[in-house]
């Protein structure tokens, strides 16, 4: 079966539509169609999405976002257009010496599985009460869902959406209080099966892992699709809990696979070089974990591509306009090639720090959170014997606009007097501002050289695009140049050990998974959206009883001009 493409609500096409149907142009992260969504009416979905959330400073955040969007791809637009052919001649010997290269790292000798549970915090609070199996149900709150069961997607309702959307989606949808120690539990339990199959597994998020199964095929002499089959079967009678698995060559195809026939289902893809192209000609670029909406946007607005096959066939463009890194990427996506090697040790590129608090413009109240920053950061670095040169300040007005600074020095830093005075440097030349996060972050350490990046490194990394696609689209920021080669390095680590410190919602203390830093995010802003929501109903109120508007404070963090 080849992999399906699964259109989402609102895709590129749509955007310039708006028109008489606004909500056309309104594309977040919750309209993006998971498994069991197929059949879902999108128009309903996008137009009570945009509704509920329309006038909410996420909303503006997210048409800001849209805008800047749109604008770095008229900028990519231009750049492309003024490539010559003598620069297209010019990257072609490389490039294809380079193919030739990854084609040589390619190995077929390995059998991967991919396993992923299905709609797994609702499935397991469904096996401890059986009463919710044939209701539509959703685990977490009114301000952010994390995952819905099978029969409440029919509706639209999703994860990473706020529960107040969702159940006007499906009003006859049950909610769940999260309950992480049960899912901690259950995960436990799976992981006891996958360790029967592969001692070694690596374990991702608490309901997915990938699973080496060369040596258990070879021994038990059985085929990788029964194996996935006995598997899966195992896993159930253990927990009562039904997953998905992929079989591939590889853990970048493997993960791909498991998505095509969820939930409660398998496919394999033969280790057969052809099958693989094949597969990767009929494969949106988007089912790629690490390609997110925003390269996506990019690939396909600028460049018409759409299957990853695509990649292959732009290549020389490819190659004249991203990073020598993203554009290693794109090729071996394009390829259908990935890790195939147990990761090492991987190494630390980065190492920061954030904090969310109330809405603040008070500069001794920033500086003092910076201060803290530093201090904690300064102790986590000296613990694990880190020094940088490269200070990276992260801000988030309170308007949701994402900035960075950096600052690089000569010498290698890591007390909290240098980083703290690093910091508030860059700190003054925004004031004033009003912020809602702060973080900071030291990368460059010593031995840290990202030009010499071997295939077998690089390979590494983007295997363990264990990264989920928003986490890369949280890194580009509009201040951050476009897949420069130290962004590709981040993003294709574990952002959420980077940029997540703890796992609890900072406003209402709840538990939020940390492989998921910008659900967290998100949860957050929600948090604020609400309250403004229901601050704009007042201050409307407010304005025609006295009948002026007044601009809100720090008119400077609007949209760049
Ligand atoms: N999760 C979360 N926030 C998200 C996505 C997921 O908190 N934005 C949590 C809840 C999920 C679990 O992680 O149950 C696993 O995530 P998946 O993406 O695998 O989603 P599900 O297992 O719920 O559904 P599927 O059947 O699509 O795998
Ligand atoms: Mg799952």
């Amino acid at each position: 079966m080849a992999p399906q493409a699964q259109d989402r609500a609102g895709g590129s096409s749509e955007v310039a539509a708006g028109g008489d149907k606004p909500w056309h142009c309104y594309d977040t992260v919750f309209l993006n169609a998971k498994a069991g969504m197929s059949g879902v009416d999108k128009e309903k979905v996008q137009k009570v999405v945009y509704e509920m959330s329309k006038g909410s400073r996420y909303f503006e955040n997210e048409q800001r976002k849209e805008a800047i969007l749109q604008q770095r791809i008229e900028k990519f637009r231009e750049q492309a257009a003024k490539i010559s052919t003598t620069k297209l001649a010019e990257t072609k010997a490389a490039v294809d010496r380079r193919i030739l290269e990854l084609e040589a790292s390619r190995n077929l000798d390995k059998t991967w599985m991919h396993v992923d549970m299905d709609a797994f915090y609702a499935a397991v609070e469904t096996v401890e009460d059986v009463s919710l199996s044939c209701k539509p149900m959703a685990v977490g709150g009114m301000s952010m869902i994390c995952t819905a069961n099978y029969e409440a997607r029919k509706f639209g309702v999703r994860a990473a959406m706020p529960g107040f959307i969702a159940c006007k989606l499906c009003p006859d949808l049950v909610l769940i209080k999260p309950n992480f120690e049960k899912y901690t539990h259950y995960s436990e339990l799976t992981r006891q099966v996958f360790r029967l199959y592969d001692k070694n597994f690596i374990a991702r998020s608490l309901d997915e892992a990938y699973l080496d199964i060369t040596e258990f095929c070879r021994t038990e002499s059985i085929a990788p699709a029964e194996v996935a089959e006995r598997l899966r079967k195992d896993v159930f009678e253990k927990t009562k809990l039904t997953c998905s698995a992929g079989v591939a060559a590889n853990r970048l195809l493997a993960k791909v696979c498991s998505d095509i026939n969820k939930p409660n289902g398998q496919f394999v893809l033969e280790s057969d070089r052809e099958k693989i192209m094949e597969f990767v000609s009929k494969l949106p670029i988007r089912k790629v974990s690490g390609i997110g909406k925003v390269t996506e946007r990019l690939l396909k607005d600028v460049l018409s591509i759409n299957m990853c096959s695509d990649l292959i066939e732009n290549r020389y463009l490819i190659s004249a306009l991203f990073s020598t890194i993203s554009t290693d990427f794109f090729l071996s996506v394009g390829l259908g090639i990935g890790a195939s090697e147990a990761p090492h040790e991987e190494q630390r590129k980065s190492i920061s720090n954030e904090r969310t608090f109330s809405p603040t413009s008070d500069a001794n109240i920033l500086g003092k959170i910076l201060g803290d920053l530093a201090e904690s950061l300064s102790e986590d670095m000296i613990k694990e014997n880190l020094q940088g040169r490269t200070l990276t300040l992260k801000l988030k007005t309170s308007t949701f606009e994402v900035r960075s600074r950096a600052v690089s020095v000569q010498h290698f830093i890591s007390s909290k007097k240098e980083i703290e005075s690093l910091a508030i440097k860059l700190l003054k030349a925004e004031l004033p501002i009003s912020l809602r996060l702060l973080g900071v972050r030291v990368s460059q350490f010593k031995e840290d050289d990202p030009s010499q990046k071997s295939i077998a490194s690089f390979l590494k990394d983007i295997s363990d695009a264990a990264v989920k696609d928003d986490d890369l689209e949280h890194d580009y920021d509009e201040q951050t140049p476009y897949l420069s080669d130290t962004d590709r390095d981040t993003s294709c680590k574990h952002t959420a050990d980077q940029w997540t410190q703890d796992d609890r919602c900072s406003l209402c203390g709840e538990r939020i998974s940390s492989e998921y830093p910008t659900l967290r995010q998100e949860h957050e802003d929600f948090h604020f959206a609400l309250k403004i929501q229901q601050q704009d109903s007042v201050n409307q109120l407010e304005v025609s009883k006295r009948s002026i508007g007044k601009r809100p404070a720090g008119s400077k963090n609007g949209p760049p001009g």
